[in-house]
């Protein structure tokens, strides 16, 4: 298949000024009617033919202007319906049946338990009607939605119920109007049997919004949490970026078959019920932190998203990236920053950097695809967010803001690129950003190398910072990206140092360098000693860090920084040091700074003024993912040990305070969804699994305890992974009776897969290939896959990569079957994959067989670009 490249953009040939559609629901056979007002686009190329886009419709009738065509004035393809010759302004008519029961895709119209609902982003409007369906064609829409009343006592779609009335059959309509412009991937509807939740939010300007959550109603109850996000959110919206909701209703619908999070469609918010039914008793602290960030969004898409929405494809960034960033934002205001900007920086490191080194890297602003929907991924979305975060810390908070005013003033109702968000942040504040372009435009993630020379006798420190991005397939050269690195030097006691910069390299402006070229230099006088230097606060650019810092040098930062992120970074620069002279070859007890580092984390549980959620953070080690992203020749077996003898270590060192924290927190962590309730629960589990990594038969029952004791979910779950994953006594009592609990429940049950797909026991790929055959397994289910394949892939590194090729097997047998049902989940599996040359010689052959093996079956058209570029 011929890829689709930006530079090959033109403008939609037509407009589409109004949309109405007419439905006639039904799971099996659903007809849809639909009359579209079209005219020349001022600025189209010229042509004869106008093709609007079509798949797996069959069409029933089709007029122009009230006119029946004749055979030759259209033709019906795989891409859709060519009208010949159109009139320059016109009205089409088509009416076309679809089969929602049998969309296993679950994108377009499709059944999820007793209701109907649809999936349009990307190209899913495609598979509901013809239309010319891309973003740069924003139309008004009106729906009438007729049903079976008993069948369908809900219909739902985007904007605000106009008319609605009883038909004779026992069938019923509800017309909907939509009064803002959009493009047919925010379109929604939903319809069938769903109860609901409501509440009201009054807007700044005084106006009451409806708020509803619809669900299956035994998941109601569990979607208060949910529905206070909502709340939360649009507060947040309105004081952060004085954006206000612009419709007097806002409804969500939750279900548990989706291919995704959630979609942000105008006013009718579609959700994966993972994210939104959650509560204490069901629901972990991560869990419900999740639920909150979904919720806000999908909120915060209502402005960037849809009212400014994308030109095209390329630009999914300019929404995706902004509303990661703005979400990001919204969750660091409502809990922990510290802890937020730790996990963020996490998530990046695992998901992003490895997609950013592997076969399938792609700018955030990507220049070609085969299908859409593989570029909703950690690039775009995570890697974004932090772009649009360097706008920030180099605009400062208030500077963001004129820009993000003058990007509304500007392109409200418009379809926008990438380009146009940076020219308002630049405008706004009368600098020049053109060399951010740069960091949308290049793949590969920027390597930031830091050398330090101390000149004693001058008293003089020069720092030397040099950057640059590896080549990716098809970009073998990288330009010089702005990297904004803020700067700190302490003293050996921790005391901060003022910088005294000499007159070398560019001045400092609020203790930040902003890097611009390949190598600049700087220099810091008056120094008595050798002070220990600390960059890159916060995390303040998505770039990889090379920074030799001694075993002394890093303690000092862990134990007296400031920010609290670069404590969980000489944490974790510490971990790695360790793990990764394990893995080598060297005994722990040989290891340089072995003593140091003990003592190091030992002053670190003792000191009182830290959050104990940072704390869980710093003895948290290093990702396997992350790690591995720093190797070469892996050898997942022995990375899995090291890190598990560097755990035990730690375990025994620092056994006394573990306990400590383990019980003082006992209390704290039976309350609620405050930061000190999971601050307490994050550091006590984090106690827990080293106590019992350091010695399982004297602290083993503390789990079995706890399983017992469990106030919450976050304990139950926390006590059911330590028992099963240590492979402790009490583990299968402990899954057979939460599996007895939780059997109608399933987002729990998919937890009950995932913890057993993660297990490093040696019983774990025969467990996974028993509970593929298990009534709660289905590949239908996306997240069901996710749970038992993707988790086995992604977090069970162990058995995945299993010498003998086992792994790679029982799971591309499962990614085959599910690209059969559903190409956009199993192209996500595929990605498991693209690691492959990292890989010591033998799973490096066996994975490229894998996939190889994979590519001849025949693989949708999803799979077989992410497996195509694996190999190429
Ligand atoms: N904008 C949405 C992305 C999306 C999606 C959601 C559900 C199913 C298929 C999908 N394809 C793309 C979600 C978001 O970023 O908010
Ligand atoms: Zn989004």
């Amino acid at each position: 298949t011929d890829p689709i490249r930006l530079a090959d953009y033109t403008p939609p040939p037509y407009v589409i000024d109004h949309v109405s559609l007419d439905f006639q629901l039904d799971f099996e056979q659903t007809e849809v009617d639909s009359r579209l007002r079209l005219r020349r686009h001022p600025d189209a190329l010229p042509g004869r033919e106008l093709l609007l886009h079509g798949e797996d419709l069959s069409l029933l009738a089709i007029a122009i202007d009230g006119q029946p065509l004749a055979p030759a004035q259209y033709a019906v393809s795989a891409e859709g319906l060519r009208l010949i010759d159109p009139p320059a302004e016109f009205e089409l008519h088509t009416r076309v049946r679809i089969h929602p029961a049998r969309n296993t895709r679950l994108e377009g119209l499709y059944q999820s338990s007793a209701f109907l609902l649809t999936q349009c982003e990307a190209e899913g409007f495609r598979r509901i009607t013809y239309f010319l369906d891309r973003p740069d064609v924003m139309a008004r829409f009106t729906v009438r939605l007729e049903a079976d009343q008993q069948q369908f006592p809900v219909l739902l779609s985007n904007g605000d119920d106009v008319a609605q009335g009883t038909l004779a059959n026992g069938r019923h309509f509800v017309q909907w109007q939509d009064p803002w412009p959009k493009p047919s991937y925010l379109f929604a509807i939903a319809a069938g049997a769903l109860g609901h939740i409501e509440d009201y939010f009054r807007t700044r300007s005084g106006r009451d919004v409806r708020l509803r959550i619809y669900a299956e109603p035994r998941a109601l109850p569990r979607s208060w949490f949910a529905l206070d996000a909502l709340k939360r959110s649009m507060r947040w919206d309105e004081a952060r970026y004085g954006l206000e909701y612009d419709l007097d209703q806002f409804n969500i619908v939750a279900t548990y078959d989706f291919n995704m999070g959630a979609m942000e469609n105008k006013s009718l918010n579609i959700f994966n019920a993972k994210a939104i039914v959650a509560d204490l008793e069901r629901a972990t602290d991560a869990d419900l932190t999740y639920v909150e960030a979904v919720v806000a969004h999908e909120y915060f898409h209502n402005w960037t998203g849809n009212r400014v929405t994308c030109r095209d494809w390329f630009q999914l960034s300019l929404k995706e990236g902004l509303t990661v960033y703005r979400d990001q934002e919204f969750s660091a205001d409502q809990g922990s920053r510290a802890v937020k900007r730790i996990d963020d920086v996490r998530l990046l490191r695992a998901n992003q950097f490895p997609e950013d080194s592997g076969p399938f890297a792609h700018p955030v602003r990507p220049s070609e695809y085969v299908e859409i929907n593989n570029f909703y991924t950690a690039t775009v979305y995570e890697k974004g967010a932090e772009i649009v975060r360097l706008y920030e810390r180099v605009l400062g908070r208030e500077g963001f803001r004129r820009g993000m005013d003058l990007y509304f003033q500007r392109h409200d109702g418009q379809a926008v690129t990438t380009d146009d968000f940076r020219a308002a942040m630049a405008d706004a504040n009368g600098v020049d950003l053109s060399r951010f372009s740069r960091w949308y435009e290049q793949a590969g993630t920027p390597i930031l190398t830091v050398t330090e020379q101390f000149d004693s006798e001058r008293g003089v420190l020069t720092v030397q910072f040099s950057q640059e991005t590896p080549g990716t397939l098809g970009q073998a050269d990288k330009l010089p990206v702005p990297i904004p690195i803020p700067i700190a030097l302490y003293r050996q006691d921790g005391l901060r140092l003022p910088l005294q910069q000499r007159d070398v390299g560019p001045p400092l402006a609020g203790a930040m360098l902003v890097l611009t070229e390949a190598s600049q230099t700087l220099q810091f006088d008056g120094l008595q000693e050798k002070p220990v230097l600390s960059v890159l606060h916060d995390f303040s650019a998505p770039v990889a860090l090379r920074h030799r810092q001694s075993v002394a040098e890093l303690s000092v930062r862990l134990g007296f920084e400031q920010d609290p992120f670069c404590r969980f970074e000489a944490a974790q620069n510490l971990g790695e040091h360790l793990i990764q002279s394990v893995y080598a070859g060297q005994a722990l007890d040989a290891v340089s700074g072995l003593a140091e580092i003990g003592r190091a984390f030992k002053a670190l549980c003792a000191d009182a003024g830290l959050d104990p959620a940072v704390l869980a953070e710093c003895l948290n080690l290093p990702d396997e993912a992350y790690l591995s992203e720093r190797m070469q020749a892996i050898d997942p077996s022995r990375l899995f040990h090291a890190r598990q003898a560097v755990a035990t270590w730690l375990g025994q060192q620092l056994e006394g305070a573990l306990l400590q924290h383990y019980h003082r927190e006992a209390q704290s962590a039976g309350g609620g969804f405050d930061a000190p309730s999971t601050a307490a629960r994050r550091i006590r589990h984090r106690a827990l699994a080293l106590l019992i990594a350091g010695d399982a038969t004297r602290h083993g029952a503390l789990a079995s305890e706890l399983a017992v004791t469990a106030r919450n979910m976050t304990e139950r779950l926390a006590a059911l992974s330590l028992l099963v994953h240590f492979g402790l006594a009490d583990q299968e009592a402990a899954l057979a009776q939460f599996y007895q609990q939780y059997e109608d429940d399933p987002l729990l049950l998919d937890k009950w897969l995932s913890v057993q797909a993660s297990s490093p026991q040696p019983d774990a790929l025969s467990r996974v290939r028993a509970l593929l055959k298990h009534p709660a397994y289905t590949h239908r289910n996306p997240n069901k896959v996710r749970a038992l394949i993707g988790t086995f892939g992604r977090l069970n590194r162990l058995h995945f990569h299993a010498a003998d090729g086992s792994g790679y097997a029982l799971y591309a047998d499962a990614l085959q079957a599910v690209d059969a049902l559903n190409p956009q989940v199993a192209a996500r599996l595929s990605a498991a994959f693209n690691g492959w040359r990292r890989f010591e010689p033998l799973r490096q052959e066996a994975m490229r067989r894998t996939l190889q093996r994979l590519l001849q079956a025949g693989l949708s058209k999803d799979s077989a670009e992410i497996v195509t570029k694996a190999l190429e």
